[in-house]
């Protein structure tokens, strides 16, 4: 049978829309679930939670890095791509995990790192043990090192004393950059995907796609969005296409923006079907710093900043190009960041849930989210594991002296990586169901009131029923929720504002994000579809501290 172009263009784009319907589960999989009780999370461990998994209404699993790693930077920094770290299990295991995930619908994305390798991965041992080797190529080298600096803090740059040559890393030095100039690059990385789309994989995450080319101009070094970035990955992917047609690309380019997105998610320059959502992630971060110090300056408003508005009241940016997420493993937890962690601890994570999927895209929910887990308490840098907070600690505190180690670990207890990056909290039992031993790889949660799943599944108004009930919404009122068009606005008493609509519905959620009462138009005849408060008394005209409301418009 012959295809034509027409029809592979129109398989290609019902493929892209039905991966636009999607709720994607993030996990990481050293704290999900502990099956062998050695203190870290494994794919047997995911297995037995599927059931969970299913009954929260999830389709897709992204699973945070799982190949062989010696976990510098938690599993991107790897060292082969083709192989499960022994820690999570084998490639059995991940063969039962598409296997026993498929039959529930849900499908699994790889999280493709394919910005840098390991230092340890062989071709980088290659690499250095002789400049005659092919591998050589794989990386980049100078003799001269510039003042480029890592991202993770300190220069990029990394001397090898039997080269006497620097190699670059933009991330760790732990993580060497690759370089996408050469071919071999792509093509070794067209196989990476070959493997996994072998073993029933659809998904992607493209990790740092940004950065794959580095340029100096006028003495300028630039590492994001380079001017070649769009010709290689093209060759990447099409090289992909050529055989696969059924793939779906998420790019991770942290810094992108909506004109951005429009640029690379369709056209001449497309590069990745969809992209996240970057346009909350920095509220709250420190202005020099980053996440590693504290903005206490930050505002309501900035959740309905600029590009977060441009995102969804641009129709030029469909739904399915754009995934929206309040909390990922480069974050803390949103509650801890903007909720309330006490008195108003179910209110406020129920309104981040839905002023998340009240926004037009792809929604993505960080283990954890939808039982409001906040972040742990880490009393001083040995709690740390994540190499970004370590680094801090080293050049803020130890070589600039900006901060004392007291700051340090008060900003880190707010904004570090590692504050969603502990163990899932199942139950009350030893180590909150994660395992039955005595230790966990990193700080367990500390238990709060009604956290854990087995409690909340229990309780009918629980944040675990909100999101699944948040979901089903998704689903029933598709046309609207998933396909509708959307305007947000911040009205003029801090109630973010978001209407969906198609032709003949429209679905309206006023968003309170702040400990005070606000008052708003009457609301007499409208369908409550949800609300953060589950008493019973009606709404008037006044929405209580952290209570938003999500109605039909009739
Ligand atoms: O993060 C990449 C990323 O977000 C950076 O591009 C961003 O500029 C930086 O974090 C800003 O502070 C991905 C992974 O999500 C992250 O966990 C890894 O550490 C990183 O790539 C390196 O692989």
């Amino acid at each position: 049978m012959n295809i034509n172009i027409n029809d592979i263009e129109v398989i290609m784009k019902e493929n892209i829309l039905n991966w636009a319907n999607k709720v994607i589960y993030q996990i990481f999989p050293r704290s999900f679930k502990d099956s062998n009780n050695d203190g870290n999370g494994d794919l047997r461990g995911i297995i037995s939670k599927l059931d969970y998994l299913e009954n929260l209404g999830i389709d897709a699993i992204w699973l945070c890095p799982v190949y062989e790693t010696e976990f510098a930077d938690a599993g991107y920094d790897v060292l082969d791509y083709k192989k499960i770290w022994s820690t999570f299990g084998t490639i059995e295991d991940f063969k039962f995990l598409v296997e026993e995930a498929k039959k529930r619908n849900i499908e699994i994305i790889m999280d493709i790192v394919l910005n840098h390798t390991s230092n340890k991965h062989q071709w980088f041992l290659k690499a250095i043990e002789s400049e005659k080797n092919k591998e050589h190529n794989y990386y980049i080298w100078t003799d001269k090192p510039g003042d480029e600096e890592s991202i993770f803090g300190g220069s990029a740059w990394e001397y090898v004393p039997s080269l006497n040559k620097y190699y670059f890393h933009l991330f760790a030095k732990e993580q060497v950059d690759l370089n996408w100039e050469s071919d071999f690059t792509i093509d070794a990385m067209v196989d990476v995907i070959d493997f996994w789309y072998n073993l029933g994989v659809r998904g992607f995450r493209l990790d740092a796609i940004q950065h794959v080319h580095k340029e100096t101009n006028n003495g300028n070094f630039s590492h994001s969005f380079g001017s070649k970035m769009v010709e290689y990955l093209q060759k990447f992917e099409n090289k992909i296409y050529e055989t696969k047609k059924d793939v779906f690309f998420i790019g991770e380019a942290s810094g992108i923006q909506p004109n951005t997105v429009l640029k690379y998610a369709q056209g001449k320059d497309k590069i990745a079907d969809n992209f996240y959502n970057f346009g909350s992630w920095w509220i709250g971060w420190g202005k020099e710093t980053g996440r590693n110090g504290y903005d206490a300056n930050w505002k309501i408003s900035d959740f309905a900043n600029p590009a977060i508005l441009e995102y969804q009241n641009n129709k030029e940016i469909k739904n399915y190009m754009i995934t929206n997420f309040m909390s990922s493993h480069d974050t803390a937890r949103s509650i801890s960041r903007w909720g309330d962690e006490k008195l108003f601890w179910e209110e406020s994570a129920k309104s981040l849930a839905l002023y998340q999927f009240s926004l037009k895209g792809i929604q993505t929910v960080l283990y954890g989210e939808e039982i409001g887990l906040k972040n742990p308490i880490f009393h001083s840098r040995k709690d740390f594991r994540d190499v970004d907070a370590l680094n801090a600690y080293r050049i803020f505190v130890d070589e600039k002296k900006k901060y004392t180690e007291q700051e340090m670990t008060r900003f880190h207890n707010i904004n570090s990586r590692d504050n969603s990056r502990i163990p899932m909290v199942w139950n009350k039992k030893e180590n909150f169901g994660f395992n039955e031993g005595k230790k966990t790889w990193i700080k367990k949660s500390g238990y709060y009131l009604n956290s854990s799943v087995e409690e909340q599944e229990r309780k009918e108004d629980s944040i675990l029923n909100f999101y699944k009930n948040i979901i089903k919404l998704r689903k029933k009122f598709s046309s609207v929720l998933i396909d509708g068009e959307a305007q947000m606005e911040l009205l003029e008493n801090e109630v973010i504002k978001v209407t969906r609509f198609s032709n003949d519905q429209k679905i309206v959620s006023l968003i309170n994000l702040t400990n005070k009462e606000k008052t708003i138009d009457s609301f007499n005849n409208r369908e409550i579809l949800l609300n953060t408060y589950s008493d019973k008394k009606g709404i008037e005209n006044i929405l209580r501290p952290y209570q938003s409301i999500m109605f039909l418009e009739k």
